[in-house]
């Protein structure tokens, strides 16, 4: 053993410090809490298993690669580990394999990251710069020496023998009910129980499978698949049918604007005074659960769209957009109508390029179609106001009926918005997050009443019917403190739960409108839409049901497990009941679990098997 370490002391330096960091890291950053002793030994351990197997194998390598090998290897571990940690800490999630790809649209995100990073990290890599230069200074201490495997088999089967052990153990402290789906999209978990670097492993093997999966896929698929769905549907509201056929569809993608500002004043001023006024004329729906993954916008508008669920992993936009896919544009565009996207952002952003077209938009007005510069932009690009402005020089001409979709962009993290634009002063609380985010919500109502004003002016309005949605949530948890502070109230379970509402409203002019509480998601748009415009569900592969329909079940189940019925929310593996916000007994939430898990696995399988390219 001394002779050993006598021989390798920058591997074992590399390896002790690495793992030391892993775990600070993985506990401290990732917030990992465990709940016994043996689950403490297995995550403190986890990070060695994968760093034993692969110092091993540079234990094969000539002593001269085998330095800049693990010089590598550490650089690589600790950027993962910092990347993780800088995402984790707004948006407390892991980054997974697909969003590498996502990284082409870092140059939009600069705003975004910049917020994130901390002068501090730099002790991130610390131990790493810190090798380097021992390695150029002190090459003759820091022994590094090739094991030849015929002669020191037994050296790389210690390693290996040990990382297996560590491995075997993290199974053995098992929940009763291990291999819940629900599991494969509960990173934090899977983190928790194999620790980062194996989570990346078993993430590369799920991306294999599920590539693998359209090869293998057949029209026989659909049998389940079809059980399913038929067990679940309600029939549409037949007195809601056709009450807005051949109007034009204006649908507003409402960006980061959450339900809990609707309805709410600071200091006697409302946040959002239009859209208070307009859900007064419309039908609005509070119970309205955010069901996106980690294709955020993207991700909504493909659930709109699609009435499908984005996938648990990456953004559906980029991992699947050669898929073939039933799109609402498609739809409507078979019925005669004109169809647009308008967003002031770079047409390839989210493959937005690629994937309009492949859903059935005409065009799509993306940046180079607007006069951007000056003073109409902030943040991440152009401002509301003049985006709509813009935007209306364009609408104006359409033939009639169109669809035009149209996503706003100011009310997006960070919230930066010139002192001039705001409506509203800021929020005062320990969040400057929270705080910023009030008068950019103020700003987005202030540019859509401008636009409604302007649909009116040309003449536009009374032929059109409207639904404006929010996107996904704009506070993370990780401001939840703060969100307590402006609810007044302590954050807990199931108050994160409601936290994950969103707004829709749906304004048909000269329909009084009122508020339905049932519990659903944005699946549920596209149902309702073809029954307002009178058009058949038939062929449509749809996993949401009919807002409007007497018969629909209060359901919505979101990408991160969570299930939320009438009576029960099913949260990490706890069922509360919702009366009480107390929990339950876990059988009180087993059909809607059961279904949930279901509904998110079959509609996994249509993308992954790219099944809609059978019909
Ligand atoms: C980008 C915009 C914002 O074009 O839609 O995307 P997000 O970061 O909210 O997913
Ligand atoms: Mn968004």
């Amino acid at each position: 053993m001394r002779t050993f370490v006598n021989n390798h002391r920058f591997m074992m330096i590399c390896l002790l410090t690495m793992w030391l960091k892993t775990y600070i890291v993985s506990k401290f950053v990732f917030n990992v809490s465990t709940e016994n002793i043996l689950q403490t030994i297995i995550f403190v351990l986890n990070p060695l298993s994968f760093m034993f197997i692969v110092f091993a194998f540079g234990l094969l390598m000539k002593a001269h690669f085998q330095r800049w090998y693990i010089l590598t290897v550490s650089l690589l571990l600790s950027i993962a580990l910092y990347s993780n940690a800088v995402y984790f800490r707004e948006f407390t999630d892991i980054i997974t394999l697909p969003m590498l790809v996502m990284s082409g649209n870092a140059g939009d995100l600069s705003t975004s990251v910049f917020e994130l990073i901390r002068w501090y990290d730099v002790l991130f890599f610390a131990d790493v710069i810190l090798f380097a230069y021992l390695i150029w200074k002190k090459r003759e201490w820091l022994t590094v020496t090739q094991v030849l495997y015929k002669r020191n088999k037994k050296v790389i089967l210690a390693f290996l023998v040990s990382a297996l052990v560590i491995i075997g153990l993290s199974q053995v402290d098992r929940p009763e009910n291990p291999e819940t789906m629900t599991h494969s999209f509960d990173r934090e978990w899977l983190v928790k129980r194999y620790g980062l670097y194996n989570f990346y492993v078993y993430d590369a093997f799920i991306h294999t499978r599920t590539a693998a999966q359209a090869l293998f896929s057949e029209e026989d698929d659909w049998d389940d698949i079809h059980d399913h769905l038929a067990q679940h549907r309600a029939p549409a509201n037949p007195e809601m049918q056709g009450v807005a056929s051949d109007k034009n569809v204006v649908m507003i993608s409402l960006e980061s604007i959450e339900s809990f500002v609707i309805g709410e004043s600071i200091n006697g001023e409302e946040i959002t005074p239009y859209l208070n006024e307009l859900i007064g004329e419309s039908y609005y729906f509070p119970n309205f659960y955010d069901q996106t993954g980690q294709g955020k916008t993207s991700d909504a508008e493909f659930l709109v769209n699609t009435s499908m669920y984005p996938l648990g992993r990456g953004a559906v936009f980029h991992t699947h957009s050669d898929n073939e896919y039933m799109g609402l544009p498609d739809t409507l565009r078979d019925e005669g109508y004109y169809t647009a996207a308008f967003h002031a952002n770079d047409r390839t952003f989210y493959n937005r390029d690629i994937m309009y077209e492949n859903m059935g938009y005409d065009d799509y007005f993306s940046q180079s179609y607007y006069d951007i510069g000056g003073d109409n932009t902030v943040g991440w690009g152009m401002k509301d106001i003049e985006f709509f402005e813009q935007s209306m020089e364009y609408l104006k001409d359409f033939s009639e009926p169109f669809y035009a979709k149209l996503l706003t962009l100011t009310n997006h993290f960070p919230y930066e918005l010139d002192e001039e634009d705001h409506y509203i002063d800021p929020y005062s609380s320990s969040s400057d997050i929270l705080n910023r985010y009030i008068p950019t919500v103020r700003y987005t109502d202030e540019a859509i009443k401008l636009f409604m004003e302007d649909m009116k002016e040309a003449g536009l309005y009374e032929e059109t019917i409207f639904v404006f949605y929010g996107d996904h949530y704009g506070i993370a948890e990780s401001h939840n403190e703060a969100m307590g502070e402006f609810l007044g109230k302590e954050i807990d379970v199931f108050e994160n739960t409601q936290l994950a509402r969103v707004p829709l409203i749906i304004h048909i002019p000269g329909q009084e409108g009122e508020e339905l509480d049932t519990v659903a998601g944005k699946v549920d748009v596209k149902p309702t839409l073809l029954n307002l415009l009178g058009i058949p569900e038939w062929p449509h592969v749809m996993f949401g049901t009919d807002l409007f329909s007497e018969q629909r079940e209060d359901f919505v189940v979101m990408r991160n497990g969570t299930i939320v019925t009438d009576d029960y929310l099913y949260v990490g593996e706890t069922c509360y009941e919702k009366e009480t916000g107390e929990p339950t007994l876990l059988e009180s939430c087993d059909a809607m679990r059961e279904r949930g898990e279901w509904e998110v696995f079959y509609s996994d399988n249509i993308i992954y098997g790219d099944l809609l390219r059978f019909r």
